[in-house]
C-alpha cells in the first residue's frame, strides 16, 4: 500500500448530470420479463418437461426493492426492453457524421459542468471519459466531445468498470499535478441499457443509463465561487471475475455469436457483497488516516449506488450509529445502478448544501474488482 501525498490546490469546480428522458419502474420491468417468460416457457413446454430446456423464472418488484432498493431507472429510451417481442434498446445506427449516442449524452454532461464551473471550452485543455462500456474503440469518444466543443489539446477513453469515474478523476488529478494539464473535463456518459440480459431476472433490474461530467483544475485558475478541493486521492484493483461481461471484437474470430451466453453483463452477486463491502470500508478508512483523519471527521460519503444494502453496511462500518441517509446519501432508488456514474450524481446532487470547510469522500467499487475513492474539503475560492 502506497502513501500519497497530494500537491495542494486541485479543485473540482463544478459537475453536471444529465438524466436521460425515459423511466422504467420495476412493475413495468417485471410486467415486461414475466409476459416472454410466460411465452418462453408455453412455446417449450415440451422441451422443459423433457429436461432439454430450463423454464425462464418470473421476476417480482417486491424483491427488487428489498434486495437492491431500487425502485426505477432511467434509460435512453424505454420502449424495445419493455417490449416482450424484443426485450433490448432500441437504439438507431447514425450516420459517421453525426455525434454517437455516447458522445451526445456526454456533451450534455459536459455542458453543464463547465456552465457550474464558469468555464468556456477554451479554458479546458484535457478530456477524459472513462466508461463501463464505450460504443466503439475509436476514434475516442472523447475525442469526438473534445471536437464538438471546439477544446485544443488532448483527449482519451479509459474503461475501469464501475471506478471508471472515480478512476479518471484521478488520472485528471495527476495530469495536473504533472503539469501536462491546467483544467481537465470529466465525462462519464454510462450507456449501459445495451449489455443488460433483459430476460434475465438476476440483472434485469440493475442498471440505468446517465452521464455526469466534472471540472478539475487549478485551484487559482478557478472561477467558481466554491469549490471541492481534492485532499487525496487512492485506488485499489484486485482480479475477480465474479463480475464479468465476455462481449468482445474477438468473438468473430472464434466463432461464437457476441451475445451468446455469458457475453453479457452477469455476476455473483452474493460473493460481490461479501467480498466488496469489507474492501470497500477498510480503504476508505486507510484513506481518511493517512490524511490525518478519522471518518468521524467525514461530513459526506457519496458512495457507489449499487446496492442499498451494501452502502448501508458500508456507511454502518464507517460511521457505526453515526451513519445516517444524509452523511452517505442514496441515489439509486431512482436512478438504479448506473455503473461508474453514481457515486458522482450523489456528488452533483447532495453537496450543495454543505457549507465550506466541510469534508467528503467519493468512492466506487465494482467490477474488476476496483475501488476508487477521492477525499475533498469545500473551499471559498
Ligand atoms: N425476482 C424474484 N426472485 C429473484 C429475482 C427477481 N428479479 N432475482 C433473483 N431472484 C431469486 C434468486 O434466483 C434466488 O433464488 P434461489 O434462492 O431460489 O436461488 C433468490 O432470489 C435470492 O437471490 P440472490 O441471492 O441473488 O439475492 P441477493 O439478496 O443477493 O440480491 C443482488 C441480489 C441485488 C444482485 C445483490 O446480491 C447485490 O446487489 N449484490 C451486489 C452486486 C454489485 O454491487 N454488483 C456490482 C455490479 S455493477 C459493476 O461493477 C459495474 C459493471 C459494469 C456495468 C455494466 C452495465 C451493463
Amino acid at each position: 500500500m502506497s502513501e500519497y501525498k497530494m500537491p495542494q490546490g486541485i479543485v473540482i469546480s463544478g459537475t453536471g448530470l444529465w438524466t436521460p428522458p425515459d423511466t422504467i419502474t420495476n412493475e413495468e420491468l417485471v410486467t415486461a420479463l414475466n409476459t416472454f417468460a410466460e411465452k418462453y416457457n408455453r412455446e417449450n413446454a415440451a422441451a422443459i418437461e423433457a429436461g432439454e430446456l430450463e423454464a425462464k423464472p418470473f421476476s417480482s418488484a417486491e424483491f427488487i426493492e428489498k434486495a437492491s432498493g431500487i425502485k426505477s431507472r432511467y434509460v435512453v429510451s424505454k420502449e424495445g426492453i419493455l417490449d416482450p417481442e424484443r426485450m433490448r434498446p432500441y437504439l438507431p445506427e447514425r450516420a459517421d457524421d453525426e455525434l454517437c449516442l455516447q458522445a451526445e449524452m456526454g456533451l450534455k454532461a459536459a455542458k453543464l459542468a463547465l456552465e457550474k464551473a464558469n468555464k468556456k471550452p477554451e479554458d479546458i485543455d484535457a478530456v477524459i471519459v472513462g466508461a463501463s462500456y464505450l460504443q466503439r474503440s475509436y476514434p475516442a469518444i472523447a475525442i469526438e466531445i473534445q471536437g464538438a466543443l471546439g477544446i485544443d489539446g488532448f483527449a482519451f477513453d479509459m474503461e475501469v468498470a464501475c471506478s471508471s469515474a472515480t478512476f479518471s478523476l484521478q488520472r485528471a488529478v495527476d495530469a495536473i499535478s504533472s503539469g501536462s494539464a491546467k483544467a481537465v473535463l470529466v465525462i462519464n456518459p454510462e450507456l449501459a441499457s445495451p449489455q443488460v440480459d433483459y430476460t434475465d431476472r438476476d440483472s434485469h433490474f440493475i442498471f440505468g443509463d446517465v452521464a455526469v461530467a466534472s471540472v478539475v483544475e487549478r485551484k487559482d485558475l478557478c472561477n467558481a465561487d466554491t469549490a471541492w478541493e481534492i485532499l487525496g486521492t487512492k485506488a485499489k484493483t484486485v482480479f475477480s471475475n465474479n463480475i464479468r461481461s465476455n462481449f468482445s471484437y474477438t468473438a468473430r474470430a472464434a466463432d461464437v455469436d457476441p451475445y451468446g451466453d455469458g457475453k453479457l453483463f452477469r455476476q455473483n452477486g452474493r460473493k460481490v457483497f461479501k467480498e466488496v463491502c469489507p474492501m470497500a470500508a477498510e480503504h476508505l478508512e486507510n484513506q481518511v488516516q493517512e490524511l490525518g483523519m478519522t471518518p468521524a471527521a467525514i461530513d459526506r460519503w457519496w458512495l457507489h449506488q449499487a446496492n442499498i444494502n451494501m452502502n448501508n453496511l458500508i456507511a454502518k462500518k464507517l460511521m457505526g450509529d453515526g451513519a445516517t441517509i444524509e452523511r452517505a446519501p442514496i441515489v439509486l432508488d431512482r436512478f438504479a445502478n448506473t455503473a461508474c456514474a453514481g457515486s458522482v450524481i450523489a456528488f452533483n446532487l447532495h453537496s450543495d448544501d454543505l457549507p465550506v470547510g466541510s469534508k467528503g469522500v467519493i468512492c466506487s467499487f465494482g467490477a474488476g474488482y476496483s475501488i476508487g475513492s477521492l477525499a475533498l474539503e469545500k473551499v471559498a475560492v
